[in-house]
């Protein structure tokens, strides 16, 4: 035995998973320390004590610790030396960092004002400190532009709230009592895959699945029709007129739970009005799916219970994507379907764990100085290319501060973005772990900690638990916390506020008064308050002012939306715009797509990226011939905002009028340095402030 190895001590540390993905795994990393060496990380794995996920990673991060020791990551702050965009940089102090971003930023405020700032994050790390902690207090002190940080996820619950009072669901560990399961726009194998085993043990009590994709995904796979499954294939931002023909059959064929309704809802007769003409062949041309099978859907919901019906984010990225909700929301009225275990409409569980926030005592809004704008982060290269920030009165924006997110791979119309950044009257910060397409547009870019490198607080969106995640190593090189970020930045910026500077552990004790965290950082997790009978909703008492499910929403009509559930075709659709129909006639898809990605987060590693090939343009064979285009050749994808280049792949995943490319690929990874957010919409949806990715239009050909 080694005299190292006499020396050396082992010790587990509990952890959670941090990445912007509704399971927030529990894991377990082991730690090697030796006497006078900073202690190592040599194993993570999967926490089999987890309730949730039981021991089992995924393929992104069952290599995390490849990630937090690559050679590749930022250990040092930076400042630019060459053009923006080069990626050339020098190392520079923390000092110097500070004393050069808080001179920028007094100047752009001296010049411009302090709205002329733009915070700009999101969840790269979803953990509760990182996400929510000092950057609100910070920059509400400052009196910079507020961010509507809606890309993803509230849409949803703005939507569904119309309908509910609400954004609360069912627990989706719920479907194990279940006995129809309508996965409606969500790639659960994929990317909610710690919920698959609920599923399947609803499945092997007995339960039928339904998929309604306007891809043949992964999930979509598991469809077996030999027992009754079934995979229903909408064109894509088209469901709401199959929703309202389920609703035309419920009422029609007398499978309404007319005591459930007449007890619970509010508006039924302004509802079967409004369906009366959805006739499912009605909205067979609209949808591309035959009338019989939107039949079977509304009778095989009704009939076949507990119904549960699950979604998650996809759908939202529609400009009808909060009326999508909206919609959904009103069929498990119809049925009562709620008044059963294992019925209802399972969505994010956020309404649920983050019940327990006391939002004001964390963002500290009595601290905000004067009556800052706010700005739509999907709306980034229209704000950043315009004199004025987008459409907003105010000063155009001179500041941009990035951390927790890579908007120049994962903001819609990406090359404004990109355009934005190049600006040379623009002064970007960007805090990151890695060099990412982002970064290289900063002016000076600072070093982040990964997960295991701080402890923090996960709100799992994915189920009900809350759970804690303690710092295993230190951090390495000088790189800090997003708290830590702002806590150097307050200092700079020559702020006394004391709640500028207040410990990690004072904010998660202000912002869970309710929880004991002590007794959260001992046992590792523990569950939101949820009904002990499973149903949310089961003797009515829904969230609006009436108690009652709004079938018809004054809400909306006040807000010049419509009052019913009404099918608008996308602008930028089949159905919409005849001139762009007309000249980019494809409807493209840019899901999320790859087992060993999260979003942009892994595709520039190298057991990540390579592994999952490259990205590819799909679409269906006669899509394809069509344009003379055969399996590897490569093609032309382009519309009105975008061209990239792109190897053809030709599926039956796709139905001939819509085409896929994967997501998440950096520039370094497309031949011509333009990712596929190039091309989509930044349209925001109808309200919620989401945005319409996959309203997009395009043609396909080959390269001039
Ligand atoms: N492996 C992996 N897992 C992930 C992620 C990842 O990048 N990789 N990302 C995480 C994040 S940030 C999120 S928000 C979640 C998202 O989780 P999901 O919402 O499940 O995933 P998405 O791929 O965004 O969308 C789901 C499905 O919606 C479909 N869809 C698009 N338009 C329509 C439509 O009009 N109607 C219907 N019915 N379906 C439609 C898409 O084809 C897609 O298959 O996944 C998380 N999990
Ligand atoms: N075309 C298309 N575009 C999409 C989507 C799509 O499906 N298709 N999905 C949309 C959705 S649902 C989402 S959620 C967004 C996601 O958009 P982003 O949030 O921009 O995506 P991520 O790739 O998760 O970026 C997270 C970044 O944060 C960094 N990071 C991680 N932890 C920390 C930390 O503690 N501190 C700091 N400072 N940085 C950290 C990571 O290194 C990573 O670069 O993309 C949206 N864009
Ligand atoms: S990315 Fe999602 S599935 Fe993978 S470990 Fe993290 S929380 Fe679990
Ligand atoms: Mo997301």
């Amino acid at each position: 035995m080694t005299d190292a190895a006499l020396t050396t001590t082992v010790r587990t540390v509990q952890g959670t998973c941090h990445h912007d993905c509704p399971d927030s795994c529990g894991w377990m990393v082991t730690v090697e320390e030796v006497p006078d060496a900073a202690p190592v990380a040599v194993k993570l794995r999967g926490w089999s004590e987890h309730p949730y996920s039981a021991g089992e990673l995924c393929p992104k991060v069952n290599r995390f610790l490849d990630r937090v020791y690559s050679p590749e990551r930022l250990l040092h702050p930076l400042r630019r030396v060459g053009p923006k965009g080069s990626g050339e940089f020098e190392q520079i102090t923390w000092h110097e960092a500070l004393t050069d971003i808080s001179a920028n930023l007094h100047r752009v405020i001296d010049e411009h004002g302090a709205e002329a700032v733009l915070p700009y994050s999101d969840a790269g790390n979803q953990s509760l400190v990182s996400l929510m902690g000092l950057s609100g207090r910070f920059f509400g002190h400052m009196g910079a532009t507020k961010l509507v940080r809606a890309i993803c996820g509230v849409t949803v619950g703005a939507g569904m709230s119309k309908t509910m009072g609400s954004p609360r669901g069912l627990d989706p560990m719920e479907h194990e009592h279940s006995k129809l399961i309508i996965l409606w726009g969500t790639n659960t194998r994929l990317t909610n895959r710690h919920l698959w085993p609920t599923i399947e043990t609803a499945r092997a009590n007995g339960a039928r699945l339904v998929v309604i994709d306007p891809i043949r995904t992964l999930t979509a796979d598991a469809v077996n029709s030999a027992v009754g499954d079934q995979f229903i294939q909408p064109l894509p931002g088209t469901d709401i007129a199959m929703m309202l023909a389920v609703m035309h059959v419920l009422i029609r064929d007398g499978l309404t739970n007319d005591d459930w309704v007449a007890d619970h809802t509010l508006g039924f007769d302004e509802l079967r009005a409004a369906v009366a003409d959805w006739t499912p062949e009605r909205a067979a041309e609209v949808c591309s799916v035959d009338a019989t099978v939107i039949t079977q859907l509304a009778h095989d919901y009704a009939t076949i219970r507990p119904a549960g019906i699950r979604t998650l984010v996809g759908p939202e990225h529609h400009e009808n994507g909060a009326m999508f909700h909206r919609t959904l929301a009103c069929l498990p009225a119809l049925t009562g379907a709620w008044a059963e275990r294992g019925g209802g409409l399972s969505k994010s569980t956020g309404a649920w764990t983050e019940s327990n926030i006391d939002v004001d005592a964390m963002l500290r809004p009595d601290m905000e100085v004067g009556d800052a704008r706010t700005l739509n982060m999907s709306r980034l290269g229209e704000i950043l290319t315009h004199p004025h920030a987008g459409e907003t009165d105010g000063p155009g924006i001179h500041a941009f501060i990035n951390w927790n997110c890579n908007p120049v791979v994962t903001t819609p119309n990406a090359e404004a973005t990109r355009r934005g950044l190049l600006r040379d009257d623009l002064f970007t910060v960007v805090h990151e772990q890695f060099m990412t397409d982002t970064a290289r547009y900063a002016d000076i870019v600072l070093p982040a900690t990964t997960q295991i490198e701080a402890d923090d607080i996960v709100l799992s969106w994915g189920s009900l638990h809350i759970n804690y995640n303690h710092a295993a190593i230190d951090p390495p090189g000088e790189t800090v916390n997003n708290t830590e970020l702002f806590r150097r930045l307050a200092a700079a910026m020559g702020y006394t506020e004391p709640a500028l500077f207040d410990d990690d552990d004072t904010i998660m004790r202000e912002a869970l008064p309710a929880i004991d965290i002590d007794a959260l950082r001992s046992l590792g997790w523990l569950r939101a308050d949820y009904p002990d009978d499973g149903r949310p909703f089961g003797d009515g008492d829904f969230d609006t002012p009436t108690g009652r499910v709004h079938l018809a929403s004054d809400e909306l009509e006040a807000m010049g939306q419509p009052r019913m559930p009404t099918y608008v075709a996308p602008n930028e659709g089949p159905g919409g715009d005849a001139t762009l129909v007309a000249q980019f006639p494809l409807q493209l898809l840019t899901p999320k797509h790859h087992a060993r990605f999260l979003n942009s987060g892994y595709s520039h590693l190298p057991k990540h990226g390579p592994a999952e090939g490259g990205p590819f343009v799909e679409l269906s064979a006669e899509d394809a011939a069509h344009r003379q285009l055969a399996d590897g050749d490569v093609a032309r994808v382009w519309n009105h905002r975008g061209s990239i280049e792109v190897p053809v792949k030709i599926t039956e995943r796709l139905r001939p009028g819509v085409i896929a490319i994967p997501w998440g690929w950096w520039s370094a990874h497309h031949s011509d340095g333009k990712t596929v957010n190039a091309l989509t919409n930044d349209t925001l949806t109808e309200w919620g402030g989401g945005v319409a990715f996959w309203d997009t239009l395009v043609e396909v050909g080959h390269p001039a």
